[in-house]
Formats: C-alpha cells, structure tokens, sequence
C-alpha cells in the first residue's frame, strides 16, 4: 500500500508500519490519521497478516497530534476536538487494541501525548532505553485522551496515572518497565532485533485464539465473574473448533512442534 506518511513492509507472516514523519517527530496529521486508519482496517481484515509490528522512522516514535494543524489565529473560533477525537483518533484506539491478532509497538524514542496512547493500546510494547513517554496534554490544558484516562490508571495504577496525567513529566522507558506500562525495555540497538523476532514468532502462533485472548481481555475490564466464566466458555467452545487446536494436541501428543496456520 502506498502511503506518503507510512512505510508498510511485508514481513514473513507479520507487517511493519512505521509512522513517516521524522523530522516533525512524527507527529500526527490528518493524512497520517487517515492511511494509519485505512492501513489498520486492511490488516484486521488480511488474513495473510498474522502480527503488526508499529514503530517510527527517525529519532522519535509520536509527538501526538501535530500541533501546526491547531493553531488557532485571533478571532478565530476553536475547533472541535471532541469530533476531532471521535472521527480521527478513537478509531485508531479501537483498531488497535480490538485487532484480532496480537499488534507489537516498538518504541524508538520519544512518545508523546496521543503517540504514548496510541502505543499504549498495542499488546507488546516495547521501548528503546533512550525512549521516553510524555503524557504531554495538560502543558496545552488538555485532558489525556486516546484513551489516556482508562488504560494509564489499569497499568500503573491511580497515583502513578494522575501524576504523569497532570505533571506531564516524561517517563523513562526503564521506569515504564518497571511500573508494568510496558512489555520491556531494550537496548537502542537491540530494539528493531528484539521487536521483530517478537512479531516473527508471534506470527506463528494461533491466531484465532490469541485474538480471543484479547477480546476477552478486553470485554472482561467491566465483566462480573460470572460474566467473564460465560465469555471464557463461548470464546472457548469456538476455539475448540478450530483447526490450530486440532493440531496443537496433534503436535503435543505426537512429541513435535505445532505448525499453526492461524485458522
Ligand atoms: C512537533 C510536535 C507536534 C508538530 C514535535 N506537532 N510538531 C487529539 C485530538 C485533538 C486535539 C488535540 O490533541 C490530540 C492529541 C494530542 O496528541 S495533544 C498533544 C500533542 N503533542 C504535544 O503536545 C507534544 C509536543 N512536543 C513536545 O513536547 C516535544 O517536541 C517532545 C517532548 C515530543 C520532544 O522534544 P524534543 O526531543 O526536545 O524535540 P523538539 O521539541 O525539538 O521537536 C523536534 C521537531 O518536531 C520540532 O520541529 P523544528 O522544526 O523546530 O525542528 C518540533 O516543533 C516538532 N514537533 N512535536 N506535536
């Protein structure tokens, strides 16, 4: 596909997507919002692509919104940005974290604003050391969104969430580690390496169930247990059927590796 603010990459079972905008840090235009949108809906749909691998070119990873498309000139009236989230970013949440295989952020460097939410609603995320997290809405008087408020406090918990909702202090890439808001902290120079063998071998995995991992992972944040017994029970039962657990047991009981075609 042919982007002028993506670089999209077959891989061997997986895709690449990297947001390219370096020298404005990536930061997010409406053109990017739009082939990051159209590019996602492609890839939950392919059944050819098993992982997604997101990450930046250049030094950062996401600035968030590009904010030269914001300025708003002296009797002008301010945009809606409620309608701005609603049409352009929430989608991009939704994408993400509903996509029916498992999406791995690799960080690059600085992730700011929507660009830390955005990463933040991928399955594996993955930081260089040098990167850094800036929840950075409230230094323009904004409120985190892109999901800021619902997924920042589930990860780091309430204290941690507000701090950097309302400081807007940058948070380390080992910090983030260690404060469980990301998967790991790598190496600069082991953060391509490390991110895309994830995505390789993630590619190989049962699809169909790591998808329903996150479904149920996802639809249970609200579920009684007795709901969540039930989800488990449908998302299982379907699971049940498929062709990767035939030969996942096959694989087991014949002493040798599974070979899943994500079916
Ligand atoms: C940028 C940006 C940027 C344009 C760096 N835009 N150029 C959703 C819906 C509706 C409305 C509003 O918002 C949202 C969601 C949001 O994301 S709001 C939050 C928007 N993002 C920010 O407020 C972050 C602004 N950027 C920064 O604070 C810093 O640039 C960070 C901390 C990201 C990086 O700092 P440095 O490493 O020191 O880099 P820098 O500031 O020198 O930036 C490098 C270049 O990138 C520079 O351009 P220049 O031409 O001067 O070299 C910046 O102007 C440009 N840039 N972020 N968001």
């Amino acid at each position: 596909m042919d982007c002028e603010t993506l670089v999209v990459e077959e891989r061997d079972g997986w895709r690449r997507v990297a947001l390219n905008r370096p020298e404005k840090l990536n930061s997010v235009n409406a053109l990017m919002r739009e082939e990051l949108r159209s590019v996602l809906a492609q890839a939950w749909d392919d059944s050819a692509v098993r992982a997604l691998l997101l990450t930046g070119e250049g030094r950062g990873f996401c600035a968030g919104q590009d904010l030269g498309e914001r300025g708003i000139a002296p009797g002008e009236s301010p945009p809606d940005l409620g309608a701005s989230l609603r049409e352009g970013y929430n989608p991009l949440v939704c994408l993400l974290a509903g996509m029916p295989k498992p999406v791995v952020c690799a960080v690059n460097g600085v992730a700011a604003g929507a660009g830390a939410n955005l990463a933040l609603a991928c399955d594996f995320v993955l930081a260089a050391r040098s990167a850094k997290f800036v929840q950075a809405f409230a230094k323009i008087g904004l409120i985190p969104d892109s999901g800021g408020t619902w997924i920042l406090p589930r990860l780091i918990g309430p204290a941690r969430a507000r701090a950097a909702a309302m400081l807007g202090d940058p948070v380390d890439a080992q910090t983030a580690e260690r404060w469980g808001m990301i998967h790991a902290c790598v190496e600069d120079e082991d953060l391509a390496a490390r991110s895309e063998d994830l995505a390789t071998r993630l590619a190989k995995a049962p699809t169909a169930a790591l998808g329903r991992i996150k479904q149920a992972m996802l639809e249970g944040e609200t579920a009684s247990l007795n709901d969540q017994l039930e989800r488990e029970a449908d998302l299982q039962r379907r699971c049940g059927k498929s062709a990767d657990y035939r030969e996942g047991v096959a694989a087991f009981l014949e002493k040798r590796r599974p070979k899943f075609r994500g079916e």
